[in-house]
């Protein structure tokens, strides 16, 4: 797995951010492109195009702090695809986009500290029905261009920061933590030091540091006094983590920490005990010219819009985000549902696509969890979105056991679930420890009649609910497309006074079920789709906010209904 670079006096990392080269196709012209960010949108043509490209610039070697120090790359984000050579040497890539993976160049270096290096990297962004999300059109059968399964445009390329990094030979790997709301703190760590021991320090509440030594993988400490993080009182602790050789510290790894509990009881959800009620939203990493490429000023405007709105939470969908966003989740008391890539899954085009697809949900599944585990921000695992299994339920109920086993095996200490596709709870769900719903009853079905949707969305959960009265439900996903500025007095679908209304009328239902125990508007902004008659200009308009980041009626409406203002 790919521990995220950290400075300490045995660790240090460069971020490789600014003007690449950039070839779209064989013999074709280089030019200058920003990283990290997507390519689509950063020329005048070429949007649809999704690679294979080439990516070229040279970094230099880095001074290391002992000769045998390992140096490493750290791509944060490749999408789809890549495959990395350093001067004119593969050195390894990765399949899968929008999580991290690690590559050491130690021995592809040439001369000393800061003598160039060529770096080349080839990203495809092409998806196919062994990759995950899976290639093709959308299974509801809309043809869009480029083809895809999903409705988000393919933002394909170096989305993230690429990380040149040194850190000490046989040093830390990986480290676990779980820290509890009643102040105990357990470290798991992986290094390749046989003989070594874990060592933790913790600085408490009031300033002072407690420290303790562990065994060869492991260490654990309490601290007295703990404030447990929360929404209200998002509390960090910075952990040092080192390695112990012989008596001498030999590397250090550090991370902040948030104490907390998070549990589901009957059908309650709860945060430190408390019975938790989730409002927030779904959303995208998405804008224009950059768009799905890192931007922490977009970062920082979305928290702060989505927290003017009065939510406490909101879905990665239906990827995991950038770290930066679950940085600032943790540091605001943001709740996180980390969701994978498994978005548009099908089944029934043969047992080999199948397999292949479900090797990919198990390292992405795998990818993800090691990556955000350690942010108290991240309060559950949601496995997929809107998974086409209902009809297929004798190959994707199999499918999910193993995926909720392999989930639950990695961290036991959060709930899982995947995302029901239009209410369609299946025998899959039966694994979930939270029943995940999305519903546009009055968008896509009753449409323009909120009052009869509305029936049968609470007919529809309370049918749910019985048939799993122990599992608590969260409407994951309900909205409806608008054009900002567009007002109707009769509220008619696609004005604004129509999404309005169907958000507040679907908020209602699901306050009043007291087996709800969160709803998600789905989306917070408009963001951009591949083309098809579905989708006027290219967007999806069930935003309350417009791509720009301006309020529509709809998000006035929520703040007056979650912050009372
Ligand atoms: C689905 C899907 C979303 C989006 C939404 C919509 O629920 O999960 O990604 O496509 O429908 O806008 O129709």
């Amino acid at each position: 797995m790919s521990l995220r670079p950290v400075h300490t006096a045995f660790r240090h990392h460069l971020a490789l951010d600014g003007l690449w080269e950039w070839q779209p196709r064989p013999g074709e012209a280089w030019r200058p492109i920003a990283v990290p960010a997507s390519w689509n949108d950063q020329f005048a043509t070429g949007r649809d195009h999704l690679g294979p490209v080439q990516y070229r610039t040279s970094f230099p070697t880095p001074p290391r702090r002992r000769p045998d120090d390992r140096v490493t790359l750290r791509f944060d984000s490749a999408v789809h695809s890549a495959s990395v050579r350093v001067n004119g040497t593969h050195v390894g890539g990765h399949v899968g986009g929008h999580l991290p993976f690690t590559i050491d160049v130690t021995d592809a270096l040439t001369g000393d500290a800061g003598e160039a290096n060529r770096l080349e990297v080839e990203v495809d962004g092409n998806l196919s029905r062994d990759t995950v999300p899976p290639g093709g059109s959308m299974t509801w059968s809309v043809p869009t261009h480029p083809s895809v399964s999903f409705d988000f445009f393919p933002y394909s390329g170096l989305n993230r920061p690429v990380h040149l990094a040194t850190a000490p030979a046989g040093g830390i790997e990986a480290v676990r933590a779980v820290a509890t709301a009643a102040g105990s703190l357990s470290v798991e760590v992986d290094h390749g030091r046989p003989g070594a021991v874990v060592q933790l320090s913790v600085r408490d509440a009031d300033g002072g540091t407690r420290t303790t030594s562990g065994e060869s993988h492991r260490a654990e400490l309490s601290v007295d006094g703990v404030v447990p993080w929360s929404t209200d009182t998002p509390a960090l602790y910075g952990v040092g983590v080192e390695l112990v050789e012989d008596g001498e510290v030999v590397d250090c790894y550090r991370l902040d920490v948030g104490f907390r509990d998070i549990a589901v009881e009957g059908n309650r959800l709860l945060l430190n005990g408390e019975p938790l009620w989730l409002k927030g939203f779904g959303r995208h990493e998405d804008l224009p010219i950059s768009g799905r490429g890192l931007n922490l000023a977009a970062c920082v405007k979305d928290m702060d819009l989505l927290r003017w709105c009065g939510a406490n939470s909101f879905r990665t969908t239906h990827y995991p985000y950038a770290e930066e966003t679950l940085d600032l989740a943790d540091r605001l008391g943001v709740l996180v549902i980390s969701e994978t890539p498994a978005v548009g899954l099908n089944w029934g085009d043969g047992e080999e696509h199948e397999a292949a697809r479900l090797a990919a949900c198990r390292q992405q599944t795998a990818e993800l969890i090691a990556r955000d585990r350690n942010h108290p921000s991240v309060i559950m695992w949601s496995l997929a979105n809107e998974p086409h299994s209902a009809h297929q339920e004798a190959r994707s109920e199999p499918f999910f056991a193993e995926l909720y086993r392999l989930a639950r095996s990695l961290d036991h200490t959060r709930p899982v679930t995947h995302v029901a596709e239009e209410g369609r709870v299946d025998a899959a769900h039966d694994h979930a420890d939270v029943l995940c719903l999305n519903r546009y009853g009055g968008w896509y079905s009753h449409n323009g009649r909120l009052a009869d949707a509305l029936v049968d969305l609470r007919t529809n959960l309370e049918q749910i609910h019985q048939a799993r009265p122990d599992v608590p439900v969260i409407l994951t996903e309900f909205g409806a497309d608008t054009v900002a500025g567009n007002h109707d007095a009769e509220a008619a679908m696609w004005s604004e006074e129509f999404q309005a209304a169907m958000i507040e009328g679907y908020l209602e239902v699901c306050e009043s079920l007291d087996f709800v125990v969160g709803a998600h508007v789905w989306n917070m902004c408009d963001f951009a789709v591949a083309q098809s008659f579905l989708r006027p200009t290219g967007m999806n308009l069930k935003g309350v906010f417009t791509r720009d980041r301006r309020p529509k009626l709809a998000a006035r409406v929520l703040r007056a209904r979650w912050l009372g203002t």
